[in-house]
């Protein structure tokens, strides 16, 4: 059984979804949120909370004995050194929050390894903002040792990583090869199944190819991609399980996954799930369609998704409310549909389809490769 984890203070918007959000990040990092502060204005310039909020900061954890301080948002690395300096806890931001549940959800040695580079690159930052201070001569005591130490400490971690990134790369050549050679015999589609943390990724290709992978309610139950073979009505497709999304995803951990996240570019076709029972479908739908963009996956066709229906009593709002944001956002979105992966509601259906639209996505791409005028790779 888990005990209970670090008492904290949160620090961030009460208001709307990201609060709740912010709650359910926390307590998946083990963390016990003993008392929160709102904050939900522009960013301070020098503190990111400001003078004062950063004054009550410190006597709240004072009174509450917090052992961590979570300001749900992305300072930068001098606002984050300054809070720390003051409330003399440890601080973590958005992209520290999401790296320590990723190294409590790292299940295999590949998972472990990248969600450790991601941590020292995130350290790193960190330690070149307390040289920067102690070089301008300030009082550097919360880190304890002085600047030698902190610059022996970043050769460290260099050195640790650059052994981590050759670890990584026999990884992944090892598990291309093995991929490779499994595809080419098979030539199927690949169709990588991605979306908002919790929309039902994992449960939706556990229906499909009647797998038991781990799914939850906890946030980034998936991390590392896994492939399944799916059957359809004569039609055969390989899934690929993805790590979440979320809102404001911060930049460091988008390029920390990012061999994980081009399973999604190397695929032929995106598989956009859902959960058509939140309230603010449309804010997650938008968000999960600007983190595509963001990787690259776009002018591309796209399946939606609307999972999760058997919650509702009618969904025909929904789905429609998600066909006309999703045309409007993505005009290449190629169908909605809704399913449930825990009743099995049209997964088939959705599954045919998918495997019809990769297929079709794949052998456009073999025609333009055979037309004059393409480049040659
Ligand atoms: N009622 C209902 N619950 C579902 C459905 N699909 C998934 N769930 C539940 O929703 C939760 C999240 O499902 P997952 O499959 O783990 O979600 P995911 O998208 O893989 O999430 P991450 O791996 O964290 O990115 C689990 O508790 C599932 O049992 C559905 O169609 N209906
Ligand atoms: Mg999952």
């Amino acid at each position: 059984m888990r005990g209970l984890g670090k008492r904290a203070i949160l620090v961030a918007c009460p208001k709307g979804q990201g609060y709740r959000e912010a709650l359910a990040l926390c307590e998946t990092a083990e963390l016990e949120v003993v008392s929160t502060l709102p904050f939900c204005k522009t960013p301070h310039p020098a503190t990111y909370v400001g003078p004062g909020r950063l004054k009550r900061l410190k006597e709240m954890v004072e009174e509450e004995g917090a052992e961590v301080v979570v300001i749900f948002g992305n300072p930068k690395p001098s606002q984050l050194y300054r809070i720390m300096r003051e409330v003399n806890v440890e601080v973590w931001d958005k992209t520290s929050l999401i790296l320590k549940i990723f190294e409590l959800h790292s299940g295999s040695k590949e998972a472990k390894l990248q969600t450790e580079l991601a941590r020292l690159k995130y350290e790193l930052t960190l330690a070149r903002e307390y040289i920067r201070n102690a070089k301008k001569g300030e009082q550097v005591h919360f880190l304890g040792p002085g600047e030698y130490a902190v610059e022996y400490v970043i050769r460290a971690i260099h050195k640790r990583m650059k052994k981590i990134e050759r670890e990584l790369e026999k990884i992944k050549r090892m598990r291309e090869n093995q991929k490779r050679r499994r595809l080419k015999r098979l030539g199927l589609p690949e169709i990588a199944v991605t979306g908002y943390t919790c929309a039902g990724k994992t449960a939706l290709i556990n229906a499909l190819a009647k797998l038991n992978l781990k799914e939850g309610p906890e946030m980034f139950t998936t991390i590392m991609p896994k492939h399944a073979k799916v059957w359809v009505d004569g039609k055969e497709g390989i899934f690929i399980d993805t790590v979440g999304f979320i809102e404001g995803i911060p930049p460091q951990i988008i390029e920390a996954f990012h061999a994980t996240l081009a399973e999604i570019l190397y695929s032929d076709l995106a598989l956009l799930v859902v959960d058509g029972s939140v309230p603010n479908v449309k804010d997650k739908l938008a968000s999960s369609l600007a983190t595509l963009a963001e990787i690259g996956y776009t002018g591309r066709p796209l399946v939606i998704a609307v999972n999760k229906v058997d919650l509702l009593e009618d969904y025909g709002e929904v789905v429609e409310e998600v066909r006309d944001e999703a045309e409007r956002l993505y005009p290449w979105t190629v169908e909605v549909m809704p399913i449930s992966a825990k009743t099995g509601f049209n997964v088939k259906r959705l599954a045919k389809k998918s495997i019809e639209a990769a297929e079709e996505y794949r052998s456009l791409l073999d025609e333009l490769k055979r037309s004059d005028g393409y480049p040659q790779y």
